[in-house]
């Protein structure tokens, strides 16, 4: 991989920058940030996370989950997501936010399809697994949870954008997830998983038209969040009211274990497609959110 370097959001960056750039956080500030490999994509990529935390001891604080790069082609989440990290790290305004809380923020979940949908085809969405099919390629990690996994909204079809694979976790990338954030569960009290587009703030479930039983304070804490948003005006409410039924996905599986605030977020704008003079004015407007979430979260 690359030398350690800094990073900018006035333009979309490869994979390689990405990592190079929490490779240069985490040798800076070793004391803060922790560079953590859970495991090997499909095509042999490291699926790298960060922990930020200034706690001397481990895993004793409430921690927060933020993942983005699960669909290929929607660029703007992992440039929002390594935002997030650079905003935690390295602005001394924003200090507050590792008061009593632990952060784990993953910007790139399928690092096969991201790469693919830069060199290859710009709106790719899956992962770049081989399938039953010679055709057809890959998986939608989000249809690829062990939870209702195979029920509405999700495709047996291995042709199909929302194929759910051969088997839950049949993806190494979903599995390799899924026992990170399990072997964390009683830690991880807010879950925010960054796709785009469509300017929204989902919440379970996404399988059924049925509600969490703490529905009522997760649309409280999002409302609350959305309020901090000037430039773009986001839609919260449940997925399925919202949206569509999408069974298997990540977030339903997150709920299902147990974590207590659970959003999918769709990024602006309306397009997969977000001009790379769009990314700071998107990623600036969503910031103040997360100090509302870190402020509910640090209290629980
Ligand atoms: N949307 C998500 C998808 O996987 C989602 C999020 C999940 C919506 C479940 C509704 C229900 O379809 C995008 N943009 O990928
Ligand atoms: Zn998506």
């Amino acid at each position: 991989t690359k030398a350690a370097h800094k990073m900018d959001w006035t333009s979309y960056h490869r994979l390689d920058d990405i990592y190079g750039y929490l490779n240069y956080l985490a040798a800076t500030y070793p004391n803060l940030v922790e560079l953590i490999n859970i495991g090997t994509s499909y095509e042999n990529r490291t699926l790298y996370l960060v922990r930020i935390s200034n706690a001397t001891a481990p895993d004793t604080q409430p921690a927060v989950w933020i993942d983005g790069g699960f669909h290929a082609r929607e660029w703007i989440s992992p440039a929002l997501a390594t935002y997030i990290i650079q905003q935690i790290v390295e602005e001394p305004a924003n200090a507050k936010l590792l008061n009593n809380i632990d952060w784990y923020i993953m910007p790139v979940v399928n690092p096969d399809g991201y790469e693919y949908s830069h060199v290859k085809s710009r709106l790719w969405r899956k992962t770049r697994s081989k399938t039953s099919s010679a055709r057809c390629i890959g998986v939608d990690p989000n249809r690829n949870f062990d939870f209702k996994w195979g029920g509405a909204g999700s495709s047996s079809n291995p042709c199909s954008e929302v194929f759910k694979g051969s088997k839950a976790y049949s993806e190494v990338e979903t599995l390799a997830y899924s026992k990170f954030i399990t072997s964390k569960s009683n830690q991880i009290k807010l879950y925010l998983s960054l796709h785009s587009c469509g300017q929204k703030l989902l919440i379970p479930w996404g399988y059924n038209r049925e509600y969490p039983s703490n529905f009522d304070d997760m649309m409280t804490l999002g409302k609350c969040a959305a309020f901090k948003f000037k430039l773009f005006k986001y839609g919260v409410g449940n997925k399925v009211d919202l949206l569509y039924r999408a069974a298997g996905n990540a977030a339903d599986w997150a709920k299902s274990i147990g974590i207590e605030y659970v959003y999918t977020v769709e990024l602006p704008t309306t397009s997969f497609i977000v001009p790379a003079y769009n990314i700071l004015p998107i990623v600036q407007d969503f910031f103040p959110a997360i100090d509302v979430f870190a402020t509910k979260i640090a209290t629980l």
